[in-house]
């Protein structure tokens, strides 16, 4: 199959998540056409069956607004009429969906044969946070109802999607996945040891530190483990948070322990020196970073949120705590971080979850047959 994929570059696991579809369906014999404004983080090496394309967006003196969802249609109807292709594949909603509906409508119109199938795949705040937003919620609705397949990445997600849109458009639900070849844990003594020289225990924060991921909380957390035993915290990702974490950091007296480490292409070296990750977000649909964090033996305190449930069983392969419980979660990180056995448990279960069910070689093949079910349904009438 001929596949446009359209996604995010900058830090942020719906990117991640397109650009690693993108090189399993390439090294799956299909052709991949990457469409995004800068080169996905996660790209790496050339490999065959894979291109990127830059969406450019010019800035005119007379527009204070940049064109994105324009300039991004246009460039999807070039690459589909020069690539043939067979599918467009949407990451996250707002306005991806729109400049592909927009792109297939043009290609009907101007009459190209093979105009391709829109696919959109829902990730989390398209729908939970901007899919409420009365600015943006009848367009993101309509170009979901446009699309000729849609899923979501969590039963959660769907429902949310089917409460706050009123779409009426069947939602599969495909699981984020990981490369599982790669996410295990690592030899992390030598960058513990650097990280933690006097064998203080070691807790992370991935994420991309905007309002929903509560950083502040993160270090709050981390303040009340900290009273109680020497400890690090690793705050790995950059946004417009980041400061306001600082700020907790020396207003709660913990300055001191709390490395700001700003945004990571390699989290794996830092996940396999850490003990414990937390992930207090307000809204997860999924949380990839959690998941990350589970296949390197890392077992994760979070709040009970979103899609959550579905990747981490609670006292099991991790904990959840209800949302303004910061007490609990340092609670339970100091449980993980003082009884070697129990950690021991929920790291094993929760690499043993991420590897059985998320995998790469599992999840791949099911967006491949979505792919084949779409194109042999009748296309919509435009
Ligand atoms: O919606 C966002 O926060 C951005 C998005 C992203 O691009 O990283 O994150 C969402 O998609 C991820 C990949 O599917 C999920 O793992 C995250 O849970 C989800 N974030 C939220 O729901 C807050």
């Amino acid at each position: 199959m001929n596949v446009g994929i359209v996604c995010y570059a900058s830090i942020g696991g719906s990117g991640v998540i397109a650009t690693e579809l993108g090189k399993a369906l390439a090294s799956r014999g299909h052709h991949v056409h990457i469409l995004s404004s800068e080169t996905p983080f996660r790209l790496g090496d050339y490999q065959p069956g894979l291109s990127f394309h830059r969406v450019e967006t010019p800035s005119y003196p007379l527009f204070r607004e940049p064109q994105y969802l324009l300039s991004l249609a246009t460039k999807i109807v070039q690459v589909s009429r020069d690539e043939r292709l067979d599918i467009v594949h949407a990451h996250y909603a707002v306005p991806h969906a729109a400049a592909a509906y927009l792109a297939r409508q043009i290609l009907g119109t101007a009459g190209h044969s093979g105009v391709p199938r829109v696919i959109t795949t829902l990730h989390g705040t398209d729908i939970t946070v901007l899919g409420n937003d009365r600015s943006y919620a009848e367009t993101i609705a309509f170009c979901i109802e446009q699309s000729d397949g849609v899923t979501a990445v969590s039963e959660s997600l769907k429902a949310d999607t089917y409460r706050e849109l009123g779409v009426a458009h069947d939602i599969r639900v495909i699981p984020n996945f990981l490369d599982c070849s790669m996410y295990r844990r690592r030899d992390g003594t030598a960058l513990r040891s650097r990280l933690a020289p006097k064998g203080e225990k070691l807790v992370i924060h991935v994420s991309n530190f905007r309002p929903v991921k509560r950083v502040a909380a993160v270090v709050d957390v981390f303040a009340r483990i900290r009273r109680q035993l020497p400890a690090r915290l690793l705050m790995v990702g950059d946004g417009p948070d980041l400061a306001a974490a600082a700020q907790t950091a020396r207003a709660l007296g913990v300055a001191d322990d709390v490395e700001f480490l700003g945004g990571q292409d390699q989290v794996l070296p830092l996940l396999s020196a850490s003990d414990v990750f937390l992930l207090p977000s307000a809204q997860e649909s999924f949380g990839l970073a959690a998941l990350e964090a589970m296949a390197c033996e890392v077992p994760v305190v979070a709040s009970r949120v979103g899609g959550l449930p579905e990747v981490i069983e609670d006292g099991v392969s991790g904990f959840l705590l209800p949302l303004d419980d910061l007490e609990g979660m340092a609670r339970s990180a100091l449980r993980l971080l003082t009884d070697g056995a129990l950690h021991h448990r929920v790291a094993e279960a929760g690499c043993r979850t991420a590897h059985e069910r998320f995998c790469d070689q599992d999840i791949v093949p099911m967006y491949e047959a979505y792919y084949e079910e779409v194109l042999a349904r009748t296309p919509r009438t435009r």
